[in-house]
């Protein structure tokens, strides 16, 4: 099945003619389907759209505009089944995790629909008499909107929702590797009444995110992705002042100290480090544990690691499924060598699995590097794979300069029982996201998500610091005096 573009309200191929095959990364003999390989010239159509569609929907009142968000996340639930099957197999990820991305776009959806009734802005006193102050959200226009494969409705809803009840406009570019669930998400906009232009979708490559980010009718760009990207989008978009959100990698700690629930963390531990098949921003990759437990924790999480039963995410009982595509994998098992090269210890798993089913796909074990240093690679850079690297410290000092000893600033946590422990680490940890007792993983949509560092530029999406990505800020004064009122001078 061949699946088009949506531009301007329709389903359209792109200009080129081109296409490009989805393969189910656990079965590369599954083809889901063909997809637009579109060219710079559909996303200028996709802009145009938007660009027209904006002159409109820009007025529509916020409530309405929420109207139909509301509708469209009733539709995304009544259909999470099967997005949630598309979306195992067009990524791999188990299907436990896929209803919980479709979830999290349902979520989104309602959260940020109950925004069209508030868009809080302030009233002030004035300083001069017969005078009022107030500052309103006002939309920005055209939204480019380019997308991780790792989440991916969650991380679209993310972006589009909020986009849109502020009144903006959007052309969306998925990553090339699930174009199946941003049909569907889009799809369900347009059931829901979304009008046409309001949002656009363009699947492709590189050259349709440099047409968008480049666009001189784009207002903002938000984008996750990976840190070398989100560069080349930051320098494109700068010299004509967009407004630009980045959300890009992370290399996250889990901090564990003498005095944790070892069992509670070496849970954590499993689901942040190989849940996604370690493929979130957010993944535990990285494990600090005190020298007094660190032999226990070791013992246990390795123990629990090579129970872990890896395959095809639909299947039942599987726990952890592929990596998305050839180059990932590809990427883990250069790491696993470099991990080797540099002295760490690898205390289980290491090889890519290529026996019987296994060989139809991107299949890795989950490793677990011990004995890691600070500075090894393994422990700076993101690998986006089943690979956790676990350190020592003797003390919680210690552990939180080890945890900020990396160029990103996502997510972080600490497992201790005492509560002084627990606060200090939530102050000094310099991450925009921080859990005690709960691994990195798991942010809910109602509280900003982003990160510090090379992590990200400032901006936060969800909960309600997306709007300030979507919206500017207008102050607005309105003098009944009758007369002139010079602010700073006139002082009666
Ligand atoms: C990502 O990894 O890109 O907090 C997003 C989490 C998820 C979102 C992760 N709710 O892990």
């Amino acid at each position: 099945m061949t699946f088009n573009n949506y531009i301007d309200g329709r389903w359209v191929p792109s200009r080129g003619g081109a296409v490009f095959e989805n393969r189910n990364p656990a079965d590369q003999t599954d083809l889901i389907g063909t997809f637009q390989e579109s060219t710079p010239e559909d996303a200028a159509d996709a802009v145009a759209a938007a660009s027209r569609a904006y002159a409109s929907w820009r007025l529509v009142p916020a409530p309405k505009r929420a109207e139909i968000l509301f509708r469209a996340a009733a539709l995304i639930a009544a259909r999470k089944e099967e997005f949630a099957r598309d979306m195992t197999r067009e990524m791999g990820k188990v299907l436990e995790e896929t209803r919980g991305d479709v979830q999290e776009a349902i979520d989104m959806t309602y959260f940020m629909a109950g925004e069209g009734r508030r868009l809080y802005g302030q009233t002030v006193p004035s300083e001069l008499r017969n005078k009022f102050a107030m500052s309103v959200r006002q939309p920005v226009g055209v939204c480019a909107v380019i997308t991780p494969w790792n989440f991916p409705m969650a991380i679209p809803s993310w972006k589009i929702i909020p986009a849109l009840v502020c009144g903006n406009t959007v052309v969306f570019k998925p990553a090339t590797l699930t174009p199946l669930s941003a049909v569907n998400f889009v799809g369900v906009l347009e059931e829901a009444g979304v009008p046409p232009g309001v949002v656009n979708l363009v699947t492709g490559g590189a050259d349709v995110g440099t047409a968008l980010t480049t666009h001189p009718d784009v207002s903002v760009v938000s984008f996750t992705g990976s840190t070398a990207v989100g560069r080349l989008v930051n320098q494109n978009a700068a010299s004509a002042f967009k407004k630009v959100h980045l959300e890009m990698g992370g290399k996250n700690v889990v901090m564990i100290m003498d005095d944790a629930q070892l069992e509670l963390a070496v849970d954590g531990c499993l689901w942040g480090g190989f849940g996604t098949t370690g493929q979130r921003c957010t993944a535990a990759s990285r494990v600090v544990v005190h020298e007094q437990v660190y032999e226990d924790f070791v013992e246990a999480f390795v123990e629990r690691t090579r129970a872990l039963r890896v395959g095809n995410g639909l299947d039942p009982g599987v726990q952890m499924g592929p990596s998305v595509s050839d180059a990932q994998v590809a990427t883990v098992g250069r790491y696993v060598e470099i991990g080797r090269q540099e002295g760490a210890r690898l205390l289980t798993g290491g090889r890519r699995l290529c026996d019987g089913a296994y060989a139809r796909g991107f299949f890795h074990e989950p490793t677990i590097f011990g004995d890691v240093q600070p500075a090894m690679a393994v422990a700076q850079e993101e690998i986006f794979g089943p690979v956790v690297s676990v350190m020592r410290c003797r003390s919680l000092d210690e552990a939180i300069a080890i945890g900020n000893g990396v160029t990103y600033g996502l997510s972080a946590s600490i497992y201790t029982r005492d509560v002084n422990k627990a606060f200090t680490a939530m102050r000094d940890m310099y991450t925009g996201i921080f859990y005690v007792n709960a691994p990195t993983i798991g942010a809910e949509v109602h509280l900003p998500f982003g990160g510090t560092k090379a992590t990200g530029n400032g901006h936060r999406e969800a909960g309600v610091a997306a709007l300030d990505v979507f919206s500017e800020w207008k102050s607005i004064y309105v003098d009944f005096s009758g007369r002139l009122q010079r602010a700073q001078i006139d002082t009666e």
